[in-house]
C-alpha cells in the first residue's frame, strides 16, 4: 500500500497528521493503516471527518428540508435503491431522459441548496492532502442507504474535467465500496467503509468502475439505521 501524499512508497500514520488532534497513538492495535493509496489515484483517509455529528446532523437537516431525498429513475427505467438529493451550484439528477447535472431541482424548480461551507472545505482538505491541490467542488451529491440498498457498478463520467478528482464520504452505518477496473466485468476490490471515512478518487482511478454493496441491517449510534455518502466534485 502506498501513501497518499508526499512520496510514493511512503506510509502515513495517524501520528503524523498535522492537525495534532490525535497524538494519543501512532498506530492502532491492529495497525489499521490510516490513509492508504489502496489503488494508484485512489485514496482512504479513515476517519478523516472532524465536524461533530450534531454538525452533520443540523446541516443534513437544512438541505434536506429544501431539497428532499427522492428515489431517481435510471435511463433504463428502474427505480434506483439510493434515495438521493444534492447541494452546491449542479445537482446530480437521472430519469428517462438521461444522467445529467441540473442547476435546479426538477421536482421543486428551485436551484438546489448551498453547499456547507464547512463541506467544501472538508471535501479541499481531503483532495489537498492526496495531492489534488485546486480542488473547487460546485456540486455535492446526497446518497441515503437504507438497508438493502445498493449502487451497482458504474462510472463517474457527467463531469466536463476528469484531472479533478471525487471526494466520497461516509456517515453513518458502515458499507462495503467495491472498486472495480476499466471495464464493469473486471475483478472488484471490496473496500470497507466507516463512519467518517473520506475516499478520494482520481488520475488513473477517476474512471474506474465502482459501487456499494447491499447495505447490512444495523444501527448507528446516532444516524440510526443508514448510511450517508456525499460525493463532491466538479462538473464544469
Ligand atoms: C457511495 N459512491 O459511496 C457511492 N463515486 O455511496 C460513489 O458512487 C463514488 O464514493 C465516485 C467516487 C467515490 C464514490
Ligand atoms: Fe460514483
Amino acid at each position: 500500500m502506498r501513501c497518499c501524499s508526499g512520496k510514493r512508497g511512503r506510509q502515513r500514520w495517524r501520528s503524523e497528521r498535522p492537525t495534532g488532534d490525535l497524538v494519543t497513538a501512532d498506530l492502532f492495535a491492529d495497525q489499521t493503516l490510516l490513509e492508504e493509496e489502496f489503488q494508484p489515484g485512489a485514496f482512504l483517509l479513515r476517519g478523516f471527518v472532524t465536524s461533530s455529528n450534531s454538525q452533520l446532523t443540523a446541516q443534513l437537516q437544512v438541505i434536506l428540508a429544501e431539497a428532499s431525498l427522492r428515489h431517481m429513475r435510471t435511463p433504463g427505467g428502474f427505480l434506483m435503491s439510493v434515495g438521493m438529493s444534492n447541494c452546491g451550484a449542479h445537482g446530480w439528477v437521472t430519469d428517462r431522459r438521461g444522467y445529467r447535472y441540473d442547476p435546479q431541482d426538477p421536482e421543486s424548480g428551485r436551484p438546489w441548496p448551498p453547499m456547507p461551507a464547512p463541506w467544501r472545505d472538508l471535501a479541499r482538505g481531503a483532495a489537498a492532502r492526496c495531492g489534488f491541490a485546486h480542488f473547487e467542488p460546485d456540486a455535492c451529491l446526497i446518497n441515503r442507504y437504507a438497508p438493502g440498498a445498493r449502487m451497482s457498478l458504474h462510472q463517474d463520467k457527467n463531469e466536463r474535467d476528469f484531472t479533478q478528482p471525487i471526494v466520497s464520504v461516509s456517515i453513518g452505518l458502515p458499507a462495503v465500496f467495491q472498486f472495480g477496473g476499466a471495464l464493469r466485468s473486471d475483478k472488484a476490490l471490496r473496500v470497507p467503509l466507516a463512519h467518517g471515512d473520506v475516499v478520494v478518487w482520481g488520475g488513473p482511478a477517476r474512471l474506474r468502475f465502482h459501487g456499494v454493496l447491499p447495505l447490512k441491517d444495523g444501527q448507528h449510534p446516532v444516524f440510526g439505521s443508514q448510511r450517508i455518502n456525499l460525493t463532491f466534485r466538479r462538473v464544469l
